[in-house]
């Protein structure tokens, strides 16, 4: 009984699932977030604190936050996470000067308290650039085989071509249901 219950419950939701939308600065989080709202690829200009939009994916309703990625504002990010669900990670696939940066800010951020619990989403974005790195270049910079104890995957994406975002969410919706 308990178990049809809490299938009805993860079904129709008692509430929104809150998700992040993190990484460095013009990684395509912008991109990203309207892409999956309106289905379009937008013209977006460097987001100076955040953009929050209600997304819905297969009858699952997600509050998404975009937050700014420059270096300036990365220290704000942690005024967020409190009751975050979910994180997806935006990287730029091409940038493989910043490879490294990327994964300190994701590592940090990982580290903190209030996101323990929270599920991980890495995007190897901007795939439609020739030379940008592979999903596994991008798995390997980040250290992603050092993870433990998250619920965690990393897709290969390009938001302005619209590919790799249905697996992604597909993955992340059916790991929330499973995690409620
Ligand atoms: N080629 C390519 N360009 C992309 C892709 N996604 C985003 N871009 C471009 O990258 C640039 C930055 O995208 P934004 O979405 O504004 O980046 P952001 O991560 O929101 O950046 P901040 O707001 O500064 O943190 C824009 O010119 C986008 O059109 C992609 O998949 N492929
Ligand atoms: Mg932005």
């Amino acid at each position: 009984m308990g178990g049809v219950m809490s299938y009805f419950r993860g079904l129709f939701g008692s509430r929104e699932m809150r998700i992040l939308i993190l990484g460095l600065d013009g990684a395509g989080k912008t991109t990203l977030l309207y892409r999956l709202q309106v289905g379009e690829v937008v013209t977006t200009i460097p987001t100076i604190g955040f953009n929050v939009e209600q997304v819905t994916y297969k009858n699952l309703k997600f509050q998404v936050w975009d937050l700014g990625g420059q270096t300036s504002i990365r220290p704000y990010w942690r005024c967020y996470y409190s009751n975050t669900d979910a994180i997806i990670y935006v990287v730029d696939s091409a940038d493989r000067d910043r490879m490294g940066i990327s994964k300190q800010e994701l590592v940090s951020m990982l580290e903190e308290e209030e996101l323990k619990s929270a599920i991980l989403v890495v995007l190897a974005n901007k795939q439609d650039i020739e030379g940008a790195m592979s999903v596994t270049e991008v798995h390997q910079a980040l250290g992603l085989e050092a993870l433990k104890n998250r619920t965690f995957q990393i897709f290969k994406a390009s938001a302005i071509q619209g590919e790799g975002l249905d697996e992604a969410m597909e993955w992340l919706s059916n790991s929330l249901q499973a995690k409620k």
